[in-house]
């Protein structure tokens, strides 16, 4: 199986968790893409939900595909997101932001009663930092905010480089305006300690450690799709 088949298995899987009547949070990236997809059919097939995405891109997608959708001020609680992640933990510790909407990611997850993960195996991992952390950071002072961020993940004994996000020729700007760093610092052991340490940072707006958000995960993998649970 390819990934992308893996990405639709994961997919289906978790299209079984949609009921009839739910505000459903819309994630990110051509995981979430195929769940578009999948529910898209579903609701052209009669299921009535209404779609909060969590980013312009999946906006469009749902525009395209005739998903109903509303914004998170109209529905400001959920009652299900299904998104996917960059990285998975036994402990259902996420990495996110890959696809550079982390914010809109985590305020949408955040006012879910439940959050489903959907991925492939690649994405699973025994400890998170093989992909590079992305946080997401005011233009403003980004210098001194690199600088801060440094010295917080030094503190933690993590060093690594933080490279500016770029989309060809120009900075990569977030749906928010904002700058993300994708920070390579290897394996992170203390996922707490470094989001508390961010969180702490001024310049920081957010960053894609998503801890004790997801219920579970739903993983996709040669031999189909399992559920993952913390
Ligand atoms: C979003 O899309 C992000 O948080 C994550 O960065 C990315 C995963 O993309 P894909 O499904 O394309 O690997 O869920």
């Amino acid at each position: 199986m390819d990934a992308r088949n893996m990405k639709v298995k994961a997919a289906e899987a978790a299209l079984a968790y949609v009921e009839d009547g739910m505000r459903l949070g819309i994630g990110t990236g051509s995981t979430a893409e195929e769940f578009v997809r999948l529910l898209a059919e579903k609701v052209h097939g009669g299921l009535r939900i209404v779609g909060v995405p969590t980013s312009e891109r999946t906006a469009r997608l749902c525009l395209e595909l005739g998903v109903p959708m509303n914004s998170l001020d109209e529905l400001p609680e959920l009652d299900l997101t299904i998104d996917g992640a960059d990285e998975v933990d036994t402990n259902l510790t996420l990495v996110k932001g890959g696809g550079g909407a982390l914010l809109r990611e985590k305020i949408v997850a955040a006012a879910s009663n439940r959050m489903i993960v959907i991925a492939d195996e690649s994405k699973l991992v025994d400890m998170i930092g093989g992909f590079p952390l992305p946080i997401e950071v005011n233009p403003f002072g980004r210098k001194a905010t690199r600088i801060a961020i440094e010295k917080a993940a030094s503190g933690l004994g993590l060093a690594g480089d933080l490279t500016l996000r770029t989309s060809g020729e120009d900075v990569f700007t977030t749906d928010g305006g904002h700058y993300i760093f994708d920070a390579s610092f290897g394996r992170i052991p203390d996922a707490e300690a470094l989001a508390g340490e961010l969180n702490s940072i001024p310049g920081v707006v957010e960053h894609g450690l998503f801890i004790h958000m997801a219920s579970f995960a739903i993983i996709a993998g040669e031999a189909g799709a399992r559920t993952l649970k913390a």
